[in-house]
């Protein structure tokens, strides 16, 4: 095991928490490779200081940082350590909606960065957490992605029902239906919502693609879906990849989710 430099003395305290072998490594190496600003991003997303997550977001981006640097080595890191504190009970609901928040706070200056690409849209998508499910920061991170591959995406926001996937991809003439899911207890809604399709006579209308931390290929190919992605990256490759569109359209992208559960 090699951690990386954590050179932020509260980062390093917070690190403490991440005590797997696996999770040091991988979390470690994301929160090292990252310069002494982002590793005072991740710390106030960690300790839910939007203010601070607010300013710093727009200070890199304003000193050149890319967009996907601030996601990787900021946001998204400092949510993977988020998630291992909720996981162990150090956290509780409360001190994760105080981070969501944060994160959010610093995803509304990386979105029009992302999103800005100027270029016609290649397909349609919706994009939902599916029903019974509140976890929308890994959609809204593919969202902004695919805007900024290219697609035109319709966001149908959290517990998104089977027939308001149904309505709505027929009313924005949709090339694909993307499902999202973070708990175990809602990941089979998206093959339910795929069953709807199929007795609806509208199966073969769209492509289904499905994600997040607790889907795998394997439950992705058994629920029926056409497409799974691990992160927003492979998000927008397995699109692309599904509507036949070249790499050409393809904008960049943050670096895979550091898994924490
Ligand atoms: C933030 C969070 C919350 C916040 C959500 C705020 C918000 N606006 O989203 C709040 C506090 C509301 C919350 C509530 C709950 N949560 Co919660 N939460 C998390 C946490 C810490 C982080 C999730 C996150 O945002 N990750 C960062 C994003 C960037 O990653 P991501 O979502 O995985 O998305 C990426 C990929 O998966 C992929 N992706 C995602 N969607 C899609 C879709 C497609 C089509 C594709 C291709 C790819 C793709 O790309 C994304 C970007 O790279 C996770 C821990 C974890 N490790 O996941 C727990 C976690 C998901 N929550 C959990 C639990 C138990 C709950 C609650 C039941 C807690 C409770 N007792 O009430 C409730 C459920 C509420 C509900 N009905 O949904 C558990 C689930 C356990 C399980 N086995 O089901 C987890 C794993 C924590 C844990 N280890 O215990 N939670």
């Amino acid at each position: 095991m090699r951690d990386m430099p954590i050179v932020h003395e509260g980062l390093a305290r917070e690190f403490e928490h991440v005590t797997q072998p696996a999770e040091r490594e991988r979390i470690g190496e994301t929160l090292g490779a990252g310069d002494a600003l982002m590793q005072e991003l991740a710390y106030a997303l960690i300790v839910g200081d939007h203010r601070e997550v607010d300013r710093i977001t727009r200070q890199a981006l304003d000193d050149g940082y890319s967009a996907s640097t601030v996601l990787d080595r900021g946001l998204v890191a400092g949510m993977a350590v988020v998630g291992v504190k909720f996981r162990d009970n150090v956290i509780f609901v409360p001190e994760v909606l105080i981070a969501a928040r944060a994160m959010k706070a610093g995803m509304v200056h990386v979105e029009p960065v992302l999103s800005d690409s100027g270029v016609e849209p290649v397909g349609t998508a919706v994009f939902g957490t599916v029903k019974g499910d509140l976890h929308d920061i890994g959609k809204n991170l593919c969202i902004m992605m695919l805007r900024g591959a290219g697609f035109s995406v319709h966001d149908l926001g959290v517990d998104t029902k089977p027939e308001e996937f149904i309505d709505a991809a027929a009313e924005h003439d949709a090339d694909l239906v993307m499902m999202s899911a973070l708990l175990t207890t809602t990941m089979p809604n998206m093959g339910r919502t795929i069953s709807e399709f199929e007795d609806a006579g509208l199966r073969d209308e769209y492509r289904f693609m499905v994600g997040g931390a607790p889907v795998t290929p394997e439950f992705a190919d058994d629920m029926g879906a056409d497409g799974y992605g691990a992160n927003a990256i492979a998000c927008v490759d397995r699109a692309k990849e599904l509507l036949g569109v070249g790499d050409a359209a393809r904008a960049q992208g943050p670096p895979a989710t550091p898994a924490t559960s």
